[in-house]
């Protein structure tokens, strides 16, 4: 039998913090991001790219971003998405990036890395994307689960139904979710909140906090289980926009039906 712990995170994606169209919106509502980790007491947050809404974000708006981390005292896994890619002149290499809580934690190879959390028997992998093209593939060289870990990866990437045959930037398909051997796969680039999983591979998109909300006063996230009995469960969170860290978890929905395919 498996030596796995039973573990418990959130899961987000597509925050767009700058985006100054929606203003400080976006901002409020990453915040209550932060405070769902600690009222759904998950161990760590992952939050799967177009964290920043485009590369010339004010320095501004990359502390808020390191501040909130700062608030938890649990990891936080950022991957870049095609918003805030990991190129020379990346976002996350300027300024507010040298002092980084210790909390923070970024994938930032593109040919992929392991971020190992051994109090929580966790490995979490993912490639930083460089360019948003339909030759990057998010989930290649993914490496196996180790005996004693549970393997979470991250992608920003395209999800392909099979009536999909559009060409897209940085594309993932059924067969590779199907066979890629993590046990979650963390998924960010969409708005909504849909379940692409394939196999015995459970995979999600969180869509973004606002996005992915029933409506304009709350936000939502994945809230994911790793349970060595009972597998992996995803329910989507939703919560108040305002409201502050004593304002709980007003639904966690059923496991949605996976998407006809
Ligand atoms: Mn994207």
């Amino acid at each position: 039998m498996t030596a796995r712990r039973k573990i418990r995170l959130i899961h987000t994606s597509d925050t767009h913090l700058g985006d100054d169209w929606r203003g400080n919106r976006t901002e409020a509502a990453f915040a209550r991001v932060i405070d769902s980790v600690q009222q759904l007491d998950a161990a760590a947050l992952l939050v799967v790219g177009d964290v920043f809404d485009h590369a010339r974000v004010p320095d501004r708006v990359l502390e808020f971003y390191l501040e909130q981390v700062a608030r938890l005292d649990r990891p936080v896994i950022t991957l870049p998405g095609n918003h805030d890619l990991y190129h020379q002149d990346s976002l996350y290499r300027r300024e507010p990036f040298r002092h980084v809580p210790s909390n923070f934690h970024l994938l930032t190879r593109p040919a992929g890395e392991t971020i190992t959390l051994p109090e929580l028997g966790l490995e979490l992998w993912g490639r930083a994307m460089t360019e948003h093209t339909p030759e990057f593939r998010p989930l290649e060289g993914m490496p196996a689960a180790s005996e004693a870990n549970w393997l979470v990866a991250l992608a920003h990437a395209h999800f392909h139904f099979p009536n999909d045959t559009e060409s897209r930037s940085s594309p993932i398909w059924p067969t590779e979710v199907a066979e890629a051997p993590c046990h979650y796969l963390a998924l960010g680039h969409w708005e909504r909140h849909v379940n692409v999983s394939q196999g015995e591979t459970a995979a999600w998109y969180s869509g973004s906090p606002l996005g992915s909300a029933p409506d304009f006063d709350h936000i939502s996230v994945n809230l994911v289980d790793l349970d060595p009995l009972l597998g992996v469960t995803v329910r989507q969170a939703v919560l108040p926009l305002e409201g502050g860290v004593e304002s709980g978890l007003i639904e966690a929905a059923a496991p949605a039906a996976r998407e006809e395919s």
